[in-house]
């Protein structure tokens, strides 16, 4: 089973190690045919080899998309030696047989990595190499395939040793499908990612003169444009926050975030609708458990998580969620951490919702929202997740930060006043914890029984967001818990919540006052717990 190396072709993009194998090929006798580059670069090096043109009769056509794809190249390749009909066809057609080939494909997924056009993209896919992998992988009973520099150290050896082996030729034919496989496997994932997106067509808008500038974003629809800019894909939207200012979205390739998000059903998602609807995810997904938050100008008017036991967990915390603040979650933006259940679907329906956005919809709440000509419904990429960093832009410049991940547990925190609360007024404490930290400071949530029911939000001092959440908890405020994003620096915003009868109290703790603080809720008799760590979110 022995094949003895007298004819091979060489066509390789990385060209490592290229010279020390055609030295010893060379040095074999082994004639040596090769494709453009490859060509070159072997008889620069002062070894003969033939141009696989002169094999074919042809010069390399359409820049080089067609080189090897030609019938004296692969009955060179796929002739079966070992079948007289093979060996006479192959004469009478006068061509000739390779016993080693090494290829490795155009740089596809570098390509790609580089943040390169769609146009450059493309043209890297390879087509005249697979064939050449794939064929001679397919006759590896005559030829051996080398698709990779790591083994060509074991080939010169096996042509100075008379020639490659069966278990040789076997396993080189295995390594070579699998990077086929492989390789295909990205070409696919690019298209697929490319169906979510504008195309982005590099000639036409690079025939059409278009400019990368600020001005060419918002004049084309190309996303080519964009990408010269900022190296990401843009769409453009209809418009800004109002509707004389221009917009575009622009979606990070390896993101799985909102950007990415598929829309089901409705009109085309604004620019406020997808500030919000970060907003939801950001909320929902900050619970484990079951939950559902709703949106109006990136604040949340409601924060709910399933209770323990719900026949349908989704339905029931987005029912909570809802019964928070029904007045502001009219035209407000929902998020599920679970898929959309019918049940949910049924009471969505019935106030006027402009998106919501989960993992999935079930088929009939698909069915029951669909009706509604205007909510749009949107569900999560695979592996849907928050950025880890959050970019903003300032004049002149980007801030960049971590994302708030890190969240201290009510086993982690300090008993400031009162009583240590039970297990149950712990978990409402958590949730209140939690859910507090998606609401914009100076933030203040009440809750009860995993939902928050008066949220005070983005007031300029903390005792008018006490207020504020107080007055919409209304008789709800009796018995609730309390959480504060950040420190009371006076007594007065937490004396509100004790005088609405709140009965515990979260917060970061740290004051130059927290004396004052403790003190008003030892008064009250009401539980106060300190976490260290405080959630500002602006
Ligand atoms: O453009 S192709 O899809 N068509 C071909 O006929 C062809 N033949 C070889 N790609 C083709 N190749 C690829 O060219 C090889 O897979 C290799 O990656 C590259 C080597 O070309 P050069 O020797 O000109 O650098």
């Amino acid at each position: 089973d022995l094949v003895p190396v007298r004819r091979a072709l060489i066509s390789v993009s990385d060209k490592a190690r290229l010279l020390d194998l055609a030295a010893a090929l060379a040095e074999a006798g082994v004639e040596i045919v090769s494709t453009g580059s490859t060509a070159a670069t072997i008889r620069e090096a002062g070894h003969d080899v033939t141009d696989v043109s002169e094999v074919t009769g042809f010069a390399e056509a359409l820049d080089g998309r067609v080189k090897t794809l030609h019938p004296a190249v692969h009955s060179g390749l796929l002739a079966d030696l070992r079948l007289a009909a093979h060996r006479e066809q192959l004469a009478e057609l006068g061509f000739a047989p390779f016993e080693l080939v090494v290829v490795n494909l155009y740089p596809f997924e570098q390509t790609v990595a580089s943040g390169k056009p769609a146009a450059d993209v493309i043209e890297n896919v390879d087509i005249g190499g697979p064939a050449m992998v794939r064929a001679t992988a397919k006759n590896h009973a005559n030829a051996a395939i080398v698709v990779s520099p790591a083994r060509y150290d074991e080939i010169i050896e096996a042509v100075r040793a008379g020639g490659t082996t069966l278990a040789q030729r076997r396993s080189l034919a295995t390594e070579a499908f699998v990077h086929t496989a492989q390789y295909d496997a990205a070409v696919a994932n690019w298209f697929l990612e490319q169906e979510d997106r504008a195309w982005g067509d590099a000639p036409a808008a690079a025939e059409a003169g278009a400019e990368a500038s600020v001005d060419s974003i918002f004049e084309t629809s190309e996303a080519y444009v964009g990408y010269e800019l900022f190296g990401l894909r843009e769409s453009v939207l209809r418009y800004g926050e109002n509707s004389h200012q221009r917009a575009a979205l622009f979606t990070e390739n390896e993101g799985a975030g909102i950007a990415q998000a598929t829309q089901l059903h409705g009109k085309e998602m604004s620019y406020n609708n997808y500030v919000d609807a970060d907003a939801a995810l950001r909320a929902a997904f900050d619970h484990e458990r079951p939950a559902v938050a709703i949106i109006k100008h990136a604040n949340p008017c409601g924060i709910a998580v399933a209770p323990e036991g719900a026949a349908d967990p989704i339905a029931a915390a987005h029912e909570l969620a809802h019964a928070c603040d029904p007045l502001s979650a009219f035209g407000g933006v929902i998020a599920a951490n679970r898929t959309v259940t019918a049940k949910m679907a049924e009471t969505v329906a019935e106030i006027f919702t402009e998106v919501i956005v989960a993992p999935g919809f079930d088929p009939e709440a698909l069915a029951i929202l669909t009706q509604k000509k205007n909510v749009r419904l949107l569900v999560l990429p695979a592996g849907f997740a928050l950025d880890p960093v959050e970019l903003r832009q300032v004049s002149g410049g980007f801030l960049l930060q971590d994302a708030d991940r890190s969240f201290a547990p009510a086993s982690a925190w300090e008993l400031a006043a009162g009583e240590p609360a039970d297990a149950e007024t712990l978990a409402e404490l958590e949730f209140a914890w939690r859910a507090c930290r998606a609401v914009k400071s100076n933030a203040i949530l009440l809750a009860r029984g995993g939902a928050s029911v008066g949220v005070g939000m983005g007031q300029v001092n903390r005792v008018d967001s006490c207020r504020l959440a107080v007055e919409r908890a209304g008789e709800r405020a009796r018995g609730s818990v309390a959480a504060s994003d950040a420190f009371f620096p006076f007594a007065d915003g937490l004396q509100v919540l004790l005088d609405a009868g709140v009965r515990a109290v979260v917060q970061p703790g740290g004051s130059v006052r927290d004396d004052e603080v403790v003190e008003a809720a030892r008064a009250a008799g009401v539980t106060m717990y300190f976490t260290g760590q405080r959630h500002f979110f602006h």
